[in-house]
């Protein structure tokens, strides 16, 4: 409960109606014309919003996910659809193979799948939907059936996917933290050879203008890299990806779901420590890997990298933001577990704010997050009428491209969170009611221009109506 304002006239109704007409019966599909399968951290986002018009069906909408899950525990950021025609939506089920070049790492046998992952907001929404009807989720046995299964998800990612060896999760695809052309793969990208442009058919330029969308040289690069780890059975090493990052915001958002893994553990008389512990190490790890001080920000760090980058705060050589120092090469040095060091991205990303929703995370560090957000890179509450994907004075900023510059209303309902966990309701309370305007504005727009909220992308989109209902109630 806040002391904001009402929610604007047609919100409620509209947010119901987009998610009343993106139903397919067993999940929620994010449009269904531009994403007409099932999506990983959309269905968590979904079933945070769905939850207020029917628990049961919130409750569906993750064990439909959940029931994708693969042996060896990874969460496949694609669940398609049988019925939609393979051609819909590239790349289809006939790209990623799972059923037969996934066999080896546990592919369910008769639900096709994508191989890669997406952001662990799972358990996260797991817990909020059983709070929104605790008695039927204890009916069904919702939270009893989640749990092995989240619980595996996070084993998969905390030893499968420590590719850095140092104790944070690590990205192999763009499209796994969910962000897909920001900015900051743009440099980790490049070493990537392009898959030639003739050897595949995009279907997102059906529905979308190419202008709000990544590149055809982006899309090569992300076919190149998803079928080198298809053709490696998805098998996870650290020399196996020509992409391999850490990035803020999945490990935040894993921590956060750590924190509601302890709270699911104890509400079935499980053990929680482990989960309390996991969610101290994890942000240990992310404050000594990814903390930069003079950014006020967490960075990437692309863990081939290494090598100098942009000065993010003039037009100077480039210096080691760690330690005021040249850029070291991480590559030879290092405690013994630091496997493949790497080196900080220099681009200013709003996965890096994404941290402040982290609970027990330093309050020097916070009110840093929060000081940035505020200040001229982001322009919460200033400049911007949302809080942008990517630095609005970075040399790579577009207001109408996807990730990198628009505003998403995900990243906008997590920072809400964050402002609310670590002291700042007002400021919560500002964002609240833009978000709520914006969303109404913009038709439930997928993103919006940060300065203005004019819709891009696709409208009636799924979490941005789920998310908006969530915070109107
Ligand atoms: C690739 C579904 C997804 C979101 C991602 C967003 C976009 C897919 C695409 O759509 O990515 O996964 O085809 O562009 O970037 O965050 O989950 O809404």
């Amino acid at each position: 409960m806040t002391s904001a304002r009402p929610a604007p006239t047609g919100l409620t109704s509209g947010a119901r109606r987009v998610l009343q007409q993106n139903w397919t019966g067993s999940c929620t599909v994010p449009s269904p014309g531009l994403y007409p399968h099932q999506w990983s951290w959309d269905s968590a986002f979904i079933a945070i919003g769905s939850r207020h018009i029917s628990p049961r069906r919130a409750q569906r909408e993750l064990e439909t996910l959940l029931a994708a899950q693969w042996g060896d525990g990874r969460i496949p950021h694609i669940v398609f659809n049988p019925a939609v025609p393979p051609a819909a939506y590239f790349p289809g089920p006939d790209f990623w193979r799972s059923a037969t070049a996934g066999a080896a790492a546990g592919a369910p046998r008769h639900t096709e799948t994508s191989g890669i992952v997406q952001p662990p907001v799972h358990a996260l929404a797991c817990l909020l939907v059983h709070r929104a009807d605790p008695r039927s989720s204890a009916r069904h046995g919702f939270l009893a059936r989640a749990y092995p299964r989240l619980a595996a998800w996070h084993r998969y990612l905390g030893r499968a996917r420590d590719l850095g060896g140092g104790g944070l999760v690590s990205v192999v695809h763009p499209w796994e933290p969910g962000m897909d052309n920001s900015p900051c793969w743009d440099a980790p990208l490049a070493r990537v050879a392009p898959a030639p442009p003739g050897t595949f058919r995009r279907a997102d330029l059906d529905h979308g203008a190419a202008s709000d969308r990544p590149t055809d040289l982006d899309y090569g690069r992300y076919v190149r890299l998803a079928a080198d780890y298809r053709d490696g059975g998805y098998a996870d090493h650290t020399a196996g990806s020509a992409f391999l990052v850490e990035d803020p915001g999945v490990n935040a958002l894993l921590i956060a779901s750590e924190h509601a893994l302890a709270e699911i553990a104890a509400l079935l008389g499980a053990d929680a420590a482990p989960h309390r512990t996991r969610a101290a190490d994890l942000t240990a790890a992310l404050v000594d890997r990814l903390w930069d001080p003079a950014a006020g920000l967490f960075l990437c760090r692309d863990l081939h990298g290494g090598g100098p980058g942009r000065d993010l705060h003039g037009g100077g050589p480039a210096r080691d933001l760690h330690g005021g120092g040249p850029v070291r090469d991480l590559h030879g040095g290092g405690p013994a577990r630091d496997l493949h060091g790497g080196g900080p991205v220099r681009e200013l990303g709003a996965a890096g704010l994404l941290p402040l929703l982290v609970p027990g995370l330093p309050g020097d560090i916070a009110a840093a997050l929060v000081r940035t957000a505020c200040g001229d890179h982001f322009g919460l509450g200033r400049t911007a009428r949302l809080v942008p994907s990517y630095d609005l004075l970075g040399p790579a900023f577009d207001p109408a491209r996807y990730w990198r510059g628009p505003a998403w209303f995900n990243v906008n309902w997590l920072l809400e969170r964050g402002l609310r966990l670590h002291g700042e309701p007002e400021r919560a309370d500002a964002l609240r009611t833009a978000v709520l305007e914006t969303a109404v504005t913009s038709g439930f727009a997928e993103y919006v221009d940060p300065y203005t909220g004019e819709a891009r992308g696709t409208r009636d989109f799924s979490w941005t109506a789920a998310l908006a209902l969530d915070l109107a109630v």
